[in-house]
């Protein structure tokens, strides 16, 4: 390895995965004193009778019983099943106002919460309550309202099926649809531009798939870290011969080279298996028009050589060919070329691996996802998938990269501010209530509310609000003018702090513990990225003897806000997991019959997924060629000053929660205040690496949205484009900068200006 100027920076020259992987699992362990109980914990993740991996939604290869080993499910573990408990007395020990001093990271590390806690403005200090009053005070709150839309049910996509069914039952039932949740920061765009596409907001491919697959597109996604348990699956196809394409603005080594920490031979004579046979490097935000100049060069090589396109299958399947073909024709190779920043004959080098290739998977993530236009975007990478009938047979397909592990089923089960009519009316035939039509906030809705003084009652299960979502200076004074905030979560985190009139903390039980009820171990369910549902069931001892289970939480604040209600017996539901899968069942009887049998089935079940059949269940009842109509606009606003920052997770984080400083495969060790720059950028603005600079928010006259202080390093990235870290930089994101569709906050491509630090910072 070799130093740049920067401390802290090096070249990282190993592959990812390796021995290092090994280091660091072994590091998080220790770190959160979790040495024998942990490595035992660790074996259990996603087993046939263990938990679900609170990591990611990588779907697990069935039937397998050896753990397959993943890093930063681990770390996820590890920080979960920590031995460190932040007591009542730590918080009698420090004010809020002391606490929200601390860094993320610090504030996350005091560990597992204990006890229900009460805010008591007297003294600035959380205190003890028993969970009576907290389920009272909730209620109480709620039922102070003068409108059930003035109270928002945040979810972040951890909680179980089980859960989130009661969940959104009791809101439905207070009479909201106001679910902003951690998927309109995500992949909304996935759930909003797909359905218009082929059907269904999900993606079409099976694990299997990947064995029959000649070619593998990865867009916008950073498996190594993110999805690490897909580094197998991408390892094995590389080694078969399948070819991938990397499409990402910054060189991810995972996709570069990957040794496998299960692979005796790679580990021993530190050798690795190459994974990209190409490397794309997308300027931030030019997918749409890279995939765009693809289905040119495609369509082109098929008018030349013919043989290319699936012309039965688009005879028989689709609409809008011939509308695709007019606007492509119409494209110009220059207007394409500065869109995505890469020149013609890289974009024609695309197309003709993917012309010759039988079966194509195309993958995406955040790189995809959260940009102004995201929704539109991911309908180009259908289109492209479509022109030779990817779609809907073996070794093909789209496949999303949903975030936490159980975003989808959360999305399945009915957290969804824009619910369809159909669920409703299942709702009211089988609860005998007429649950509210009007559509409800997204993330970004919600916020807006919170500071008109329309929203006054907030609910978190899980998640950590405030810090995940854009712009901390509106969103922090908006949690402030809250009258009552909820909080159910696993450790304490800033949004706990962002105190309005009253708030309180309740602590609940994590996915790798033990949640009996009524005598009986409980085991709830999840739903991965393919669509495979199986139960979870933890094995720890839960961290403190106060701990509830979530489900039992949300029929807690239930019981109290109904009352006896003669239409869900909530007090029942709580003891008895298998009684809330009944009712998952009827509301949901496609796909979820027979529920109680088919998840004791171990591998679970397959949620139907219309287009691996060819069924499409759109307007048309085909699958749609859809033109890109971008609305949102230049986010440079055509200000050659202006640069696009984009903000990712660094190998040692879990969204908001930092689990330690090093960013191994990026080669930054010991700390996150840095940024990542184009050097011909830096010497055009006359910086050199290690200089200290800030990044402001582009298009603000207050001055204040300003991340500061960061150090600049120099990367191979298009010019033009900039890289940090989430959350340091949220700042920088504008509320009102998203996804007209979706909603979700273009946390890929802010507009900034990078300057030398400086105190007073002005445009
Ligand atoms: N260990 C760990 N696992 C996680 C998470 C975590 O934080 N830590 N988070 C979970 C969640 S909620 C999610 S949503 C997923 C996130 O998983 P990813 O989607 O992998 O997340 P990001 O780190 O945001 O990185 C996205 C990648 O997109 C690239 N990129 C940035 N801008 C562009 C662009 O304009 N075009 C293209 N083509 N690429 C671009 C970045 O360089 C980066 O490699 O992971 C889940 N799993
Ligand atoms: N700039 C920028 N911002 C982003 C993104 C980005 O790429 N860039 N990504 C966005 C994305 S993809 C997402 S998904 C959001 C994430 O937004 P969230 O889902 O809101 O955030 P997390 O950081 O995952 O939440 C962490 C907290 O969850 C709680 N927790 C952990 N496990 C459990 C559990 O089992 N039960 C309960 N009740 N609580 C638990 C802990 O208290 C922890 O502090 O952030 C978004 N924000
Ligand atoms: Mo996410």
């Amino acid at each position: 390895m070799s130093d740049t100027k920067v401390p802290g920076v090096r070249d990282y020259t190993h592959p990812a995965g390796g021995w290092d992987a090994l280091k660091a699992v072994a590091g998080a362990l220790v770190d959160q004193a979790t040495v024998i109980e942990g490595g035992k914990t660790l074996m259990r993740a996603n087993q046939p009778e263990g938990f679900d991996c609170p990591g990611c939604a990588w779907p697990d290869p069935k039937h397998t019983s050896s753990f397959e080993f993943c890093e930063n499910g681990a770390k996820a573990v590890a920080w979960e099943a920590t031995t460190k408990r932040a007591t009542p007395d730590i918080f009698l020990q420090h004010t809020v106002t002391e606490l929200l001093t601390w860094s993320d990271h610090q504030i996350e590390d005091l560990g597992r919460l204990t006890e229900p806690m009460a805010y008591d403005p007297a003294d600035d200090h959380y205190k003890v309550i028993s969970w009576e009053d907290a389920f009272a005070r909730t209620a109480a709150g709620l039922k102070a309202l003068g409108d059930p839309n003035e109270a928002e049910f945040y979810a972040s996509g951890r909680a179980s099926n089980e859960a989130a069914f009661l969940y959104q039952l009791m809101a439905r039932r207070f009479g909201t649809n106001n679910f902003p949740d951690c998927s309109n920061m995500c992949h909304e765009p996935t759930s909003v531009g797909l359905p218009d596409s082929i059907g269904i907001g999900k993606g079409s491919v099976t694990l299997e798939d990947f064995d029959h697959a000649d070619l593998i597109l990865c867009f916008g996604h950073n498996p190594g870290t993110n999805h690490p348990r897909m580094m197998a699956t991408l390892r094995e196809a590389s080694r078969r011969g399948a070819t991938i394409l990397a499409f990402n603005p910054l060189k991810e080594r995972s996709l570069e080279k990957f040794a496998s920490p299960q692979d005796p031979v790679e580990m021993a004579t530190l050798s690795s298996t190459p994974i990209a046979s190409a490397y794309f490097q997308v300027s931030i935000g030019g997918d749409a028009a890279f995939v765009q100049g693809m289905m040119k060069a495609v369509l082109a090589l098929d008018a030349r050589d013919g043989g290319v396109l699936d012309r039965d299958f688009i005879a028989e399947h689709t609409t809008g060919f011939d509308e695709i073909v007019a606007h492509i024709d119409a494209l110009d190779w220059a207007d394409i070329e500065a869109g995505c920043g890469l020149p013609r004959a890289r974009i024609e080098e695309a197309a003709a691996i993917y012309a010759k290739a039988k079966a194509t998977i195309l993958c995406y993530g955040m790189g995809l996802t959260q940009h102004r236009d995201s929704s539109g975007t991911v309908q180009q990478l259908v289109n492209l998938l479509l022109l030779k009938g990817n779609i809907g047979r073996p070794g093909a397909g789209i496949c999303p990269l949903r975030g936490h592990s159980n975003v989808q089923g959360n999305r399945t089960v009915g957290i969804a501010e824009k619910p369809s009519a159909a669920m409703l009316d299942s709702i009211r035939d089988v609860f005998g209530f007429e649950p509210p039509r009007e559509h409800g906030h997204t993330v970004v809705e919600a916020i807006a509310a919170m500071e008109r003084g329309d929203a006054k009652w907030f609910m978190g299960l899980g998640g950590n609000f405030a810090v995940a979502a854009p712009d901390p200076v509106r969103t922090f004074a908006a949690m402030r003018k809250l009258d009552l905030a909820v909080h159910v979560a696993t450790k304490p985190n800033r949004t706990h702090l962002l105190i309005g009139k009253d708030a309180l903390l309740l602590p609940c039980l994590g996915r790798t513990e033990m949640d009996v009820r009524a005598g009986v171990r409980q085991s709830v369910t999840v739903e991965d990225s393919m669509s495979m549902v199986h139960a979870s069931r933890g094995l720890n001892p839960p961290a403190s003897e106060h701990l509830m289970s979530e489900p039992a939480i949300v029929c807690g604040v239930a019981s109290a806000v109904f009352g006896q209600d003669p239409l869900v017996d909530w007090p029942a539901l709580a003891d008895d997991y298998d009684a809330v899968r009944d009712l998952i069942a009827r509301v949901f009887p496609e796909g979820f019959e027979d529920y109680n049998d088919k998840v004791r089935v171990p591998g679970g079940f397959r949620l139907p997924v219309g287009p691996t059949d060819r069924v499409w269940k759109t307007a048309s009842g085909r699958a749609n060629f859809l033109v890109f109509d971008p609305k949102g606009g230049d986010p440079r606003q055509g200000d050659p000053d202006v640069m696009l920052l984009t903000t990712l997770r660094s190998h040692d984080q879990y969204n908001t929660t930092i689990y330690g400083m090093n960013d191994r495969y990026r080669g930054v060790f010991g700390r996150r205040d840095v940024v990542f720059a184009n050097p011909d950028d830096m010497a055009r603005a006359g910086l050199s690496e290690g200089d200290l600079v800030d990044l402001g928010a582009a298009f603000d006259d207050s001055g204040e949205r300003v991340a500061r202080g960061f150090t600049v390093v120099a990367r191979d990235i298009p010019p033009g484009c900039l890289a940090a870290y989430y959350p340091e930089t949220n700042v920088v994101i504008s509320l009102d900068d998203h996804d007209l569709r979706s909603g979700t906050p273009a946390y890929k491509s802010a507009p900034v200006r990078l300057r030398k630090h400086q105190t007073l910072w002005r445009r």
